[in-house]
């Protein structure tokens, strides 16, 4: 029976761009689709979908078996805003469901875990400017604290029982096709919208709080080569810092304003932008461009190009 690759949170940000990708790479029938509901967008029903709940060990187990799953990418987490208002529900989501994939490695059900971790590992007490691979880490977000287990978790299972998992250390994310939910850095998309559909947008993150973001195109291809790379190359097995770029909330309103010069831009500072404060400004993503040779294609102005034009089809304005 042919080997079947799974992605766990398929409706999600990052899931929905994935799967979308994997399916035209490799063919529909070839990747399935998960989520705990069933999907908006139509597209992700053209291949097999399932409904899933991650922390369900049986079902998880079966629906692996079902479909001899080789690879799976685990996209289901509770993010740093939302896990700082429900910290025990974001605690076991993001523990329980990494635990759970581990241990059908370790039971040679699946070969491959990627999973992805978060520049929220870091922390008020980490060097905010070009931050190391290997460097303080001192997270203040539940979501950082379990992002910073999971990542020792990983390790340990590499090192202890060979299994084969990977992982980033992602960025801000921005993208078009579906939107993020309960993060710091979601603002970055929210302009996007705002600035379309209303001409103006108030931030909850402060004027020159500057972040380490990356468009979504960029952060799916990472995400595949780092899965698809030799795994003789990848010397890190906790979670590859990833930089793409940096921008606060005034730069990136400047760039909207290029293209829509009378985008206004307010702010109003929220518990997220505390948050926000105990995070690094860059990133040193050396270690990944050297072990398997990460490169950004987007920046700041190429991005939000693309969003713009994207988000205006997408809301059908004119
Ligand atoms: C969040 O803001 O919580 C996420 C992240 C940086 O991991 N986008």
């Amino acid at each position: 029976m042919k080997r079947t690759t799974l992605v766990l949170g398929a409706c999600g940000q990052i899931g929905t761009e994935l799967t979308l990708n994997l399916r035209e790479k490799y063919g529909k029938d070839t990747v399935l689709a998960t989520d705990i509901m069933e999907p908006s967008l139509i597209e992700l029903k053209e291949g097999p979908f399932e409904i899933l709940d991650v922390s369900d060990t049986n079902s998880l187990r079966e629906i692996c078996e079902k479909y001899n799953v080789n690879t799976v990418y685990h996209l289901v987490a509770m993010l740093s805003a939302k896990g700082e208002k429900f910290p025990m529900e974001a605690w076991d989501l993001n523990m329980r469901s990494l635990l759970n994939l581990l241990e059908l490695a370790k039971g040679k059900v699946i070969e491959k875990i990627f999973w992805p971790s978060s520049i929220a590992v870091f922390g008020p007490t980490t060097p905010k400017q070009n931050t190391p691979q290997q460097t303080v880490m001192e997270p203040s977000t539940v979501y950082g604290i379990s992002k910073l287990a999971g990542e020792r978790w990983c390790e340990y299972y590499f090192n202890k029982y060979n299994i084969d998992v990977r992982s980033i250390r992602y960025p801000g994310l921005i993208s078009w096709k579906s939107q993020p939910g309960g993060g710091t850095t979601d603002y970055a998309v929210e302009i996007y919208y705002k600035a379309l559909e209303e001409g103006k947008y108030t931030s909850y993150i402060s004027k020159y709080r500057t972040l380490p973001m990356m468009y979504i195109e960029d952060a799916v291809r990472a995400t595949i080569e780092l899965t698809n790379a030799p795994s003789e190359n990848l010397k890190i097995r906790s979670s590859y810092n990833l930089a793409g770029m940096s921008f606060d909330p005034s730069t990136i309103g400047a760039s909207i304003k290029n293209i829509l010069p009378e985008f206004k831009l307010n702010f109003n500072p929220d518990y997220r932008e505390e948050i926000a404060a105990s995070w690094p400004e860059s990133i040193d993503d050396s270690a990944a461009r050297l072990d398997w040779g990460w490169t950004p294609k987007y920046d700041l102005k190429t991005m939000t190009e693309v969003m713009l034009k994207n988000l205006r089809t997408k809301l059908q304005l004119s």
